[in-house]
């Protein structure tokens, strides 16, 4: 007996090859009238796979009986999970593969923001090394200064653990303290960013983390301050972000995520001492391949066994 699998938007090569092999799959994306599509055959879909896009009551409602959503990534914050536990729908994510890319990624962004690494590189790209001299000195360095990580999951561990071969010294916040970890530990996160000058977020979206890092934070922070985020974009009050750098509140942002993906605010990017990347914490073909992988994996082992790998914690994971 076929499994119909539903993918709303395009994945890649490694998933749909694997889904292709095993499943009847559905590509909303490929449709002409995607409502209609849904329509005719919601009712037979079994299994979702999606990288992202909003999943609540109202999409679930066309999916009567959907037993599993598969999702590519580990932050899930656009799926609303008390929906999926009210349709008894199992929802997993992709933790863990994407750990140590993310990481490197963080601690990339961090020095190219601290040390103005990409503007750098636009002056010498721009003929300005030959034709006006040597780049300016930086007002950041990285010595001396004190990682405050905000969120310190599987993501904050992997970035202090490299932070801390980088010389800085680690503080963090969170929900709770964690009782295997030496770091000093801030109940509040106005208070770790009083207690440091870097700045790091990485944790989930959603409602609880919404514009958490907002101007009182920034404030606390001070004018040394460098904040990097490679959490989630609503965590951090753009237009309050866009003020502090423009009043030299802070000094400097390094930003993966925003608030609005793909769009970033022209203001944010007029000012000088800015570093954007365009979501690619996880973007290595081999990173997002496992990914796909346990996506795969995920919806495989949902229809073998009836338990998934890698469920969300709301679901027990
Ligand atoms: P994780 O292991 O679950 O870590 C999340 C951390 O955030 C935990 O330490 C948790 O600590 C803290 N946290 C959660 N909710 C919080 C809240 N309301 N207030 C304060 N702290 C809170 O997750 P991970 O695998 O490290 O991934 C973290 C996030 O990184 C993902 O959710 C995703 O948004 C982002 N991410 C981004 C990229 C990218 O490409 N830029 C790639 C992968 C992941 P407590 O439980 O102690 O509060
Ligand atoms: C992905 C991410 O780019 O895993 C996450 O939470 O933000 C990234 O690894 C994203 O989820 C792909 O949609």
């Amino acid at each position: 007996m076929t499994i119909d699998i539903l993918m709303p938007r395009p994945m890649l090569p490694i998933v749909q090859e694997q889904l292709d092999a095993r499943y009847t799959v559905y590509r909303l994306y490929e449709a002409e009238d995607p409502d209609a599509m849904l329509a005719e055959i919601g009712p037979k879909v079994r299994g979702i796979a999606m990288a992202f896009g909003p999943v609540n009551a109202a999409l679930l409602s066309k999916l009567p009986n959907a037993e599993i959503l598969s999702s590519f990534g580990v932050g899930y914050d656009h799926i609303n999970t008390d929906d999926c536990l009210a349709a008894q729908v199992m929802v997993t994510h992709t933790p863990d593969v994407l750990t140590e890319e993310v990481a490197d990624t963080a601690l990339g962004l961090m020095l190219m923001t601290v040390r103005e690494f990409g503007q750098a590189e636009r002056w010498l790209r721009q003929g300005n090394w030959e034709a006006k001299g040597p780049y300016p000195l930086t007002q950041g360095t990285l010595r001396g200064r004190t990682l405050g990580i905000f969120g310190l999951g599987r993501i904050g561990k992997a970035i202090a653990a490299r932070a801390e071969a980088f010389g800085m010294s680690i503080r963090y916040f969170g929900r709770r303290r964690q009782d295997d970890v030496t770091y000093p530990y801030h109940e509040r996160l106005v208070d770790l960013a009083k207690a440091c000058d870097t700045l790091m977020v990485v944790a989930p979206g959603g409602p609880e983390t919404h514009h958490a890092v907002n101007a009182d934070v920034l404030e606390a922070l001070g004018s040394n301050g460098i904040i990097i985020n490679v959490g989630r974009g609503t965590v951090v009050d753009e237009a309050a972000l866009t003020e502090a750098l423009k009043a030299g509140t802070i000094q400097g942002a390094g930003l993966d995520v925003f608030e609005a993906e793909p769009h970033v605010p022209p203001a944010l990017l007029e000012l000088p001492r800015v570093t954007v990347l365009p979501h690619v914490g996880s973007a290595s073909q081999a990173t997002r391949n496992a990914m796909g992988q346990l996506v795969v994996d995920n919806l495989n082992a949902w229809f073998e066994t009836g338990k998934a790998v890698t469920p969300v914690p709301e679901m027990g994971g």
